[in-house]
């Protein structure tokens, strides 16, 4: 027995260092997940405060029914010192167990793939087919784990090389330190004019890595099968922003796993970073939003300050007159919120139609396994917080249909295997998304 114990033991931490736990997960040690029901209006108000004003706690998740958050040791007695005093029912995990349960099932057997993707044997193999299989086995791959910020590059332009007739492959700036905020644009038909655009960015926070996949397999997957999708494509120009915050991302890949923000540095302060979302030129830091510069929703120094907002800012309204959907992807939460966020019972003229379309994507998501969606404003289901591209879209830009997207997950960490069944049902949702998009 007590070998049985010190081999799983000792398993488990060479595990731990093996499988490159440690590099963006150092100095985690100690923290723990706080999963806390929140009894009333009170206990919300309350972690509300705490989100927007504590930079030492970080929330993953915070609705008006519960939150999920982590703690650091140094907080660890104090927290759950006021968590007693609201009187609210909460559940704990330590940080560094989840992890190295996310860990653990992160590396996925291939051959677990739906039957699609089978390969024939080589030699019945028709020699036209042979390329379409070998992008389809690469695909396979892609899909099966979260790619770093150059093979998501490499991916892009990949596409664009293969399908030169539909795909153009650009950049619409740089990040603060200098990266490429890539983007693609897809459309059956360039020499229809004016194209309708359908906008769709992901990665605003670089910790939701799974958004990131979802919008590259959009890609992919209407590349693929352009012929089933000539209706949807038939006058609107797809355009598409896997990583708006590429900085973010990478940082979340070498050096802190739960990184929200940019990566600004300001000089003279050990805090850094500006929250994407809380930067965008509308209702600018008035609520949800604070100006600690430590605080996970740092508003910037002014709207639009961040290079990666005002690339995103330029291109939309650049093409103000042609954009009529713009879907911000963050994760997770399984919702779909549409305007406005910044302040509660603010309601938008045209409620009525976000609400339809937003219902018909949820229902459309459902339909691949079962996944449910809520949908609403973010302001009445999470918490007020301005500076939000939605807000921005549908407010200052006249963008009649923009969301936000939360995609499903119970941590920043959809399993390895997941990855793929998260990218189907969601472009099953974005496709009924950009099919209403021909109606303005
Ligand atoms: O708070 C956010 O930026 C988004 N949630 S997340 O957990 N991914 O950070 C929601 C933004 C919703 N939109 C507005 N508040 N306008
Ligand atoms: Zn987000």
């Amino acid at each position: 027995m007590w070998q049985g114990i010190v081999c799983s033991l000792a398993l488990c931490l060479v595990g731990l260092a093996d499988l490159g736990i440690a590099n963006n997960l150092a100095g985690y040690e100690g923290y723990t997940k706080y999963t806390v029901q929140h009894g009333d209006e009170d206990a919300f108000k309350y972690m509300v405060d705490l989100q927007t004003n504590d930079a030492e706690l970080d929330f993953w998740l915070l609705t008006r029914n519960s939150s999920v958050l982590t703690v650091s040791p140094r907080r660890k007695t104090q927290f759950e010192a006021s968590l007693s005093s609201l009187g609210v029912s909460y559940e704990m995990q330590p940080l560094m167990e989840l992890m190295a349960a996310l860990q653990a099932n992160s590396s996925f057997a291939e051959d677990n793939y739906d039957a699609e993707y089978e390969e024939c044997q080589q030699e019945e193999c028709e020699e036209a087919e042979r390329p379409r299989r070998r992008a389809r086995r690469q695909a396979r791959g892609f899909f099966s784990h979260y790619p770093r910020y150059h093979e998501v590059l490499s991916f892009m332009s990949g596409l664009a090389a293969r399908y030169p007739q539909y795909c153009r492959y650009e950049s619409l700036g740089r990040s603060n330190e200098g990266r490429h905020i890539a983007a693609l644009s897809i459309s059956l038909n360039s020499r229809v004019r004016p194209r309708r655009v359908a906008y769709i960015q992901a990665a605003t926070h670089g910790r939701e890595w799974i958004t990131t996949q979802t919008v590259l397999y959009l890609a992919y997957e209407l590349l693929s099968n352009l012929r089933a999708f000539t209706r949807v494509l038939q006058d609107v120009e797809i355009f598409l922003v896997p990583l708006v915050n590429p900085d973010g991302y990478e940082y979340t890949h070498t050096t802190d796993r739960f990184w929200r923000k940019n990566r600004h540095r300001y000089a003279g302060h050990s805090c850094s970073g500006v929250d994407i979302n809380r930067n965008f030129g509308n209702h600018w830091n008035y609520q949800g939003a604070s100006q600690n510069l430590c605080s996970e929703v740092y508003s910037g120094t002014a709207p639009n300050s961040e290079p990666e907002t005002s690339a995103v800012v330029r291109y939309l309204e650049f093409n103000r007159n042609r954009v009529k959907l713009s879907l911000d992807v963050h994760s997770f939460g399984k919702f779909i919120f549409y305007p406005y966020g910044y302040a509660k019972n603010t309601v938008p003229p045209t409620v009525g139609t976000l609400r339809s379309v937003a219902l018909r994507a949820a229902n459309q998501i459902g339909r691949y396994r079962g996944t449910r969606y809520t949908t609403g404003t973010s302001a009445s289901i999470l918490y007020e917080a301005s500076g939000s591209l939605d807000d921005f879209a549908y407010g200052n830009l006249g963008i009649p249909l923009s969301y936000t997207l939360e995609l499903p997950g119970d941590e920043f960490h959809v399993p390895a295997h997941d990855i793929i069944h998260v990218c189907k049902e969601t472009f099953a949702g974005f496709i009924e998304f950009i099919r209403h998009v021909s109606l303005y």
